[in-house]
């Protein structure tokens, strides 16, 4: 699974870099085995997942002993944190990343089929499922990617991402160390600290990367890299346009979900265009499904990187599907005739992606029902220059102030699920059926919300 740690690329003190500390290939596998010692034979283990090279142990030894591995979100508030350990059923564990093991517990590792990792996302409604997703899967995003974007030994990856992800844990991490690409992990994804990195591939998110464009000389700072790649969100046009006048690069963008790992993207050396994100990874299939006569429709998909499902819900999974066995992304999206593919937006407006993040309104909605104040509240995303969308509780409530129930919602889910803005209002304005009508919420705002 791993290749670097198998020797296959030699080794050096500095392999892996995580928010200034540095391990060999060596150490790293000797803590790995150590946390795969503690966790063998448990069903999950769950870390709380901070930039470190804990983590980096933590995801090794999980893959060591075929135990799957539930990161937990660091800011995450202890309703969050309660429902992931309570919903996956996992042992708690701390990583001392100096305990290191000559060997891995015998008897342990796990089939391709056996589930690796299983990451909390949210749907548009209710807590966050979790989703299960092999090695097999895995292994095949990876070296799909790697295909697409000639990442290879050679490179310096640097990215300063969350690592209970996808985006910074498995592409990030799993995905240097399947690679054997020296591994920068930035702390904090500042323009400041990518300039400093040296690497030769860099990746971020859309908010990431606006901010390093606004920034002329750590974007310059960049030019010296092979590929800067974009996801987690749209990247908008004139963020494209500020990299490639900055860096002399133009960034490459890949669109994916948790739940399918990355399933499309642009390639290395091809055309790239802003506003698109490429076209479907080897061995998968992509269809749109459009009313007739129209061009833009549900993006559906099939492939090896798919997930094995939602943890627990058979009834999830099942409807996540077509009648003929397509997974349905809810995302819209369009095809042009040399099958690049432009997402278009979201096909439900409760479904958020704020700074690359996704967030489910009715979670929201329902933290904020929580407190004793509100009794009302509609959870919207409105488009932000910095964060594509920001998160915006237009709530009913008297004795309270914005700033108190954004530090509830922070401390109670997590601290990047908190609304930026909450806007008091006298009523919610509902439909018929009584369910609030979010389209007029957001009337008047400026540009696509979907984004
Ligand atoms: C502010 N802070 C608070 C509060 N308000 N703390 C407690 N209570 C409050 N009310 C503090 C925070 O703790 C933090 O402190 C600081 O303010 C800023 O917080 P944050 O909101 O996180 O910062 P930001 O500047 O808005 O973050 C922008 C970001 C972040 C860095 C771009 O959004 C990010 O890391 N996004 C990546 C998301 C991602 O990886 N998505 C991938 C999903 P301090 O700074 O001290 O901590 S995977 C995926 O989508 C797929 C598969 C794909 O396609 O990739
Ligand atoms: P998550 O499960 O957090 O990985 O979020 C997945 C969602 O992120 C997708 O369903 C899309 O809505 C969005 N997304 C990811 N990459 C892109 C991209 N390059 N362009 C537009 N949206 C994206």
């Amino acid at each position: 699974m791993l290749t670097a740690l198998d020797g296959a690329y030699g080794d050096r003190a500095d392999a892996v870099v995580v928010a200034g500390r540095a391990a060999s290939y060596e150490e790293l596998l000797a803590a790995a085995r150590a946390v795969a010692a503690d966790v063998a034979g448990a069903p999950a283990f769950a870390v709380t997942a901070t930039a470190s090279l804990e983590t980096v142990a933590a995801v090794v030894g999980g893959l060591l002993a075929g135990v799957p591995f539930v990161p937990l979100p660091p800011d995450a508030g202890p309703a969050e944190r309660e429902h992931i350990l309570k919903d996956s059923g996992a042992v708690t564990v701390d990583v001392d990343f100096a305990r290191r093991a000559a060997a891995a517990p015998a008897g342990a590792g796990g089939g391709p089929d056996g589930p690796a990792l299983v990451l909390y996302t949210s749907g548009t409604t209710g807590a966050p499922k979790g989703v299960v997703l092999t090695r097999a899967a895995i292994a095949a995003d990876l070296d799909a990617l790697a295909e697409a974007w000639q990442w290879s030994a050679d490179d310096t990856l640097v990215h300063g991402l969350p690592l209970f992800h996808v985006h910074g844990l498995v592409l990030g991490v799993l995905g240097a160390l399947r690679t054997g690409s020296r591994l920068v992990h930035t702390g904090k994804p500042t323009p400041d600290a990518y300039a400093g990195a040296g690497g030769s591939l860099y990746f971020g998110v859309p908010t990431v990367w606006s901010r390093i464009a606004a920034d002329a000389e750590a974007a310059g700072a960049l030019s010296g890299a092979r590929l800067l790649v974009s996801g987690s969100a749209a990247l908008p046009a004139p963020v494209f346009r500020d990299l490639e006048r900055l860096t002399g690069l133009r960034p490459v963008e890949r669109y994916g979900m948790t739940e399918t790992l990355i399933t499309v993207s642009g390639r290395a050396g091809g055309e790239v265009r802003p506003g698109t994100v490429g076209t479907p990874l080897p061995g998968i299939r992509t269809r749109i499904a459009a009313e007739p006569g129209a061009e833009i429709g549900e993006l559906q998909l099939t492939g090896p990187t798919l997930f094995s499902g939602y943890l627990g819900r058979p009834e999830a999974t099942a409807a996540a599907y077509t009648g003929d066995g397509w997974f349905r992304t809810g995302d819209i999206a369009a095809v042009d005739e040399d099958g690049v593919h432009r997402i278009v937006g979201r096909a439900s407006i409760d479904m958020i992606k704020s700074g690359g993040y996704r967030i489910g309104a009715g979670e929201i909605e329902n933290a904020l029902l929580d407190h004793p104040k509100v009794q009302e509240a509609a959870v919207v995303g409105v488009p932000d220059a910095d964060l594509g969308q920001r998160i915006v509780a237009f709530v009913v409530a008297e004795g309270v102030t914005g700033a108190e129930l954004t530090d509830f919602v922070a401390a109670h889910l997590s601290v990047h699920k908190r609304p930026r803005e909450v806007r008091f209002v006298a009523s919610l304005p509902r439909n018929a059926m009584g369910k609030p009508q979010k389209k007029l919420l957001l009337a008047g705002e400026a540009g696509p919300a979907s984004q």
